[in-house]
């Protein structure tokens, strides 16, 4: 079998390493999971694994340790996108959800639900529908304000009047005000297709997008506005090949850097260095992803520095960790072909104090949470 030359196609990297994670199977029938989300629901004070399906019309999760199934709430359609956070302070945690998805607003009711808990851990939860704006896409909960009670973000993929196959308009990201919910807005104003917004404590409240105008940073401003800082144009191609689609936000030994998918659902893994140098280096470490889909940035091995996560859906749905050392990025498998990586989540599930990874896959209908043993010498 000839391999395809991957020295070429990755100049910045030397060569896999070993996993160093250890795959557990959470959930194998699941079609066209989105996202998961590491939650305490059960109150042990462990993570369990929220899983949501674009299929499904319930929403699942999954207790630790053993995983065992039951319902958050049933007869949902078109489910995309949660968050979870305690925001009535009573000690246990509401999820926001995000339905009736679709890429325009002739196509999307976006409505938005408030999962409150009932008694038992068993019981389905009551939702109340607190908006509908469509193409809902990502929630989030930042308590931006920092007065103790988490306002709830709301990227739509597009804005009012947004046609395929350009995207030419303006979309917003909303917020709503725990209690009556009204809806605010950070911005109206960014560039067709938003696919990824991420909340995020960059010296404090963050909002950082990923569009087709590239990547954005907003903080509030004190007074009740938003402050907007263009960091990056992303990739640069014919609309709509260009920009960013997934990003985060981590530490390196030259401050801050960020990192994207790009363009939307696109194949490259990118890096902005780095704070103290204005973001001016961008740097395509890996350009092999098809349908990207996954980035998250965590430290996985202890060091104070952080590593890349990216995952994509489509062949050949490798996970991989990118870390920064003194020769550029190298890159480490961490599975190869058992899941078309749609969305993954950070949380310690062993609590053994390092940083674990779950996933969910779309076209494998899988879980899986991956045993961080990077810092027991590997496998
Ligand atoms: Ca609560
Ligand atoms: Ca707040
Ligand atoms: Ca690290
Ligand atoms: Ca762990």
């Amino acid at each position: 079998m000839i391999r395809p030359a991957i020295a070429l196609a990755l100049p910045l990297l030397l060569h896999a390493s070993d996993s160093g994670f250890q795959q557990h199977v959470v959930e194998n029938e699941l079609p066209s999971g989105y996202q998961v989300l590491a939650v305490d629901l059960s109150g042990d004070g462990r993570p369990d694994i929220v899983g949501l399906s674009q299929r499904s019309d319930t929403l699942y999760w999954y207790q630790y340790p053993n995983w065992e199934r039951r319902a958050i709430v049933s007869g949902m359609k078109g489910m995309i996108s949660l968050d979870a956070a305690d925001v009535d302070g009573d000690g246990t945690v509401e999820i926001a959800l995000g339905t009736h998805f679709g890429q325009t607003d002739e196509t999307s009711e976006g409505r938005v639900y408030i999962l409150h808990r009932r008694a038992g851990v068993a019981e389905p939860w009551e939702a109340s529908e607190i908006d509908r704006l469509p193409t809902t896409h990502r929630l989030s909960f930042l308590d931006f304000d920092r007065d103790g009670v988490p306002e709830l973000l709301n990227s739509p993929l597009t804005g009012p009047g947004c046609r395929k196959p350009l995207f030419d308009c303006e979309t917003p990201i909303a917020y709503y005000e725990p209690g009556d919910w009204s809806r605010h807005y950070v911005t109206r104003y960014l560039d067709g297709v938003v696919h990824g917004m991420r909340a995020a404590d960059w010296d404090g409240p963050t909002v950082l997008s990923a569009s087709m105008g590239g990547i954005d940073r907003f903080r509030p401003d004190g007074a009740g506005g938003w402050t907007r800082m263009h960091l990056a144009d992303g990739a640069e191609a014919m609309r709509p090949g260009n920009g960013a689609s997934e990003i985060g936000v981590g530490r390196s030994a030259d401050g801050r850097f960020v990192a994207t998918i790009e363009p939307w659902h696109g194949n490259q893994v990118t890096v902005y260095c780095c704070e103290g140098r204005g973001f001016l280096s961008r740097t395509v470490i890996d350009s092999t992803l098809r349908d990207g889909h996954v980035l998250n940035v965590a430290d996985f091995d202890g060091d104070g520095m952080d590593e890349v996560l990216a995952g994509m859906r489509g062949e050949p749905q490798r996970l991989s960790l990118y870390k920064r050392g003194p020769d550029g990025w190298t890159r480490r498998v961490i599975d190869d072909g058992g899941i078309s990586a749609a969305g993954c989540d950070i949380a310690d599930f062993d609590g053994d104090g390092d940083a674990d990874i779950a996933c969910i896959g779309a076209r494998t209908g899988n879980i899986k949470w991956y045993e961080n043993r990077i810092l027991d010498g590997g496998r």
